[in-house]
């Protein structure tokens, strides 16, 4: 539904240019009066303006300036947003992804030169704030080689990616195999995401050959109950720290193990409903910790 918004959003827009630098000004100014005010799922109607056409650069990404040495504009705020590839990632306070980088150490960026210029800094210049959702405690910063402050969260320096246009989008999941999307709990996401969409649960059945994503978080399956068409791969990942198992009722599939951020596959060829459980979280019967693959 969000994918439909945006959509119909793009193809509807088209200013000049002259007109939506302004536009993007008073936008800017906007959000900026916003901040005070947290929310967990930012409207995506609100940051989408600001970066209207596919020209847009990382110079109108907020708190970022050129050549990868941007410049902080106040304590900067971060946020959760949630979508069904990913479940809950962190963003800023206009809705555009962060992300963590695997080669950075703890509470040091290792990102310079061409690689800040790609990946920007989340800057600060007070403490950041964490709006809803967000663990506060987790909240910090570094000092970056030109003295400005990164904010960090569980340790890990946080970045934009320059090709990221409007809020919700998440193209640098994943680039390189080291940069990742954020949880909650500050760990990386490691649900893949598509270049193309998949239809998700709720638009109905899936075209076979397909794969679809099952994500094991918080002791819970999401989505629970999913619709496939025969030939469809489910791919089922565990974002919790603690470990859980995918164990169909019927002893079609099991997982056995699966620790954070392991994935298991099983393709369904066959119509009908298949449920599922956490040996350890759930039972049959959909009892717990439990899910439901429906194909037809
Ligand atoms: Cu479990």
């Amino acid at each position: 539904m969000y994918r439909g918004f945006y959509r119909s959003l793009k193809s509807g827009v088209a200013y000049p240019r002259f007109r939506m630098a302004g536009f993007a000004l008073i936008m800017l100014a906007l959000v900026a009066t916003a901040c005070a005010a947290p929310s967990a799922a930012p409207a995506p109607a609100q940051p989408a303006p600001a970066q209207p056409t596919s020209e847009a650069t990382p110079q109108l990404l907020p708190a970022t300036g050129t050549g990868g040495t941007p410049s902080p504009t106040g304590p900067a705020m971060v946020t959760i947003k949630q979508n069904d590839k990913l479940g809950q990632f962190m963003v800023d306070s206009k809705g555009m992804t962060l992300y963590l980088y695997t080669k950075d150490s703890k509470n040091t960026s290792t990102c310079y030169d061409k690689c800040a210029t790609a990946w920007p800094a989340l800057l600060t210049s007070g403490a950041p704030a964490g709006g809803a959702g967000v663990d506060a405690s987790l909240l910090g910063t570094t000092t970056r080689t030109d003295g400005k402050m990164q904010v960090t969260y569980n340790g890990w320096p946080l970045y934009y990616w320059f090709k990221d246009q409007k809020a919700g989008d998440t193209t640098g999941q994943l680039v390189g195999g080291v940069w990742f999307v954020v949880s909650q709990k500050g760990d990386k996401i490691t649900t893949p995401t598509n270049p193309t969409p998949a239809p998700t649960a709720a638009a109905g059945g899936q075209a076979a050959g397909q794969t679809v994503q099952v994500d094991l978080k918080n002791f819970a399956f999401s989505p629970k109950t999913l619709t496939v068409a025969p030939g469809t791969t489910v791919v089922w990942t565990n974002s919790d720290s603690a470990a859980h198992t995918v164990k169909a009722d019927d002893g079609s599939f099991d997982s056995g193990n699966l620790n954070q951020g392991a994935t298991f596959k099983f393709t369904f060829s066959k119509a009908g409903t298949f449920a599922y459980f956490c040996m350890y979280h759930g039972g049959k019967g959909g009892v717990g910790m439990a899910g439901q693959i429906i194909v037809k």
